[in-house]
């Protein structure tokens, strides 16, 4: 261990106090739902289970290496269409060939101007995102279909090669994530394709979409090695740290303000309106990471995007043969990136939908006069609905 300034003497900390949430079953998943709905926030203990973690880590870290690698053909077929296209021209790839696409803008862009998608290869651990217990969550927060927008799968805390300062440990980001981050990951008026759109202020009281970080170790995750910070609640707040006339200094703690703690397997969700922060590591081990953003099929996302963090383009795409070995659960949240797929609304889309067309064609009519408009919480709805589909 480097010596350094620390507010955590012990960085043996317990990984996780108990969060009061059941294990299995409905009681599980209802835990996850109130605390997503009331702090904005929950963790999945073990998604991947423990005597698993090692391989997905693995896995993560293999495929960025192979990623560069895609990426670096991908960028030299970029500069051989542009030498066709403008003989003799000396050329290059910097992200404002984007610039030039008012002449040509067909939208979404195509390989190779669109980039592969980092879950391509990371296979294994791909598998995990569609997990049931995620799945559940997702469904029930954003309704039957929902796809995978982002995926980031460098998204490690690393350890500081410096000493950490006090006053570094006291820096935050403050922010809310796609599609509820105000920056738009960089907008500017010389390069307006640059935007990946954001919500307006004040913020719909509608959770659009979940941000999940995915621990995968090699140690638990503890506020000493990188526990994502959080101000439970935030989701409800009209102000936003990046907001350009709330008066919040994103750089600086929040009352209430909560550090994350799980064992490593674990996944943290939050509805994307939540504020947080990442953490300095003040550990000697990479805290490895992946950042997934799951939201419902209506959300704008071929357009505006994918233009995340890691990469400078419009659009990520699957290629075939990779989304022909995944399976039919992850197929369901990157068909929509999928080389030569179409995407069609999913089943639970499609039944409901079914069930609609039959109320529509049918003879029998029972009046409303027991109808009281505004009358209805939405608890009682979803209770007398889940009554009805039993
Ligand atoms: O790595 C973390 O703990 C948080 C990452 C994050 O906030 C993001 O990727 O938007
Ligand atoms: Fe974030």
């Amino acid at each position: 261990m480097t010596t350094q300034t620390s507010f955590y003497k012990h960085p043996d900390l317990p990984y996780s106090i108990s969060t009061g949430i059941s294990e299995h079953g409905h009681a599980e998943i209802e835990g996850y739902l109130k605390s997503l709905r009331v702090q904005g926030f929950c963790v999945i203990d073990g998604v991947i289970p423990e005597d698993e973690v090692a391989m997905a880590r693995e896995n993560v870290l293999s495929g960025r290496q192979l990623l560069q690698k895609d990426r670096e053909l991908e960028r030299r077929k970029r500069i051989d269409l542009e030498h066709q296209a403008n003989s003799g021209d000396d050329q290059n790839d910097n992200p404002n060939r984007l610039d030039n696409w008012h002449s040509n803008p067909a939208r979404p862009p195509l390989p190779p101007h669109a980039e592969i998608c980092d879950i391509s290869r990371c296979e294994v651990f791909a598998e995990y995102l569609a997990a049931p217990r995620m799945i559940e969550v997702a469904r029930a927060m954003l309704g039957p279909h929902i796809r995978i927008m982002q995926t980031e799968v460098n998204k490690s805390s690393r350890p500081a090669r410096k000493p950490i300062s006090e006053d570094q440990l006291r820096r935050r980001g403050w922010h809310s994530d796609w599609p509820h981050d105000l920056t738009a990951y960089g907008p500017n008026t010389d390069q307006p394709w640059k935007h990946c759109g954001a919500v307006a202020q004040p913020f719909p009281d509608v959770c659009m979409a979940l941000s999940t970080v995915w621990y995968l170790g090699p140690e638990d995750v503890t506020p000493f090695n990188g526990g994502t910070w959080v101000v439970p609640g935030s989701q409800k707040d009209p102000r936003n740290p990046r907001g350009p006339d709330d008066g919040i200094d994103q750089w600086s703690p929040i009352p209430g303000e909560f550090q994350i703690s799980a064992p490593a397997g674990s996944v943290y969700i939050q509805d994307s309106r939540v504020w947080h922060s990442t953490t300095l590591n003040q550990s000697d081990y990479e805290r490895t990471g992946v950042v997934c953003r799951y939201a419902p099929w209506w959300l704008s996302g071929n357009e505006f995007a994918n233009l995340h963090s890691g990469g400078h383009t419009l659009r990520t795409y699957v290629p075939q043969d990779v989304y022909q070995k995944f399976s039919p659960e992850l197929q369901l949240l990157y068909r929509h990136l999928a080389e030569g797929e179409m995407d069609t609304l999913q089943p639970g889309s499609q039944s409901d939908a079914v069930r609609a067309q039959s109320l529509r064609h049918s003879e029998e009519t029972a009046g409303n006069s027991h109808l009281v408009v505004g009358g209805m919480s939405i608890e009682e709805w979803e209770s007398r609905r889940s009554q009805r589909k039993i």
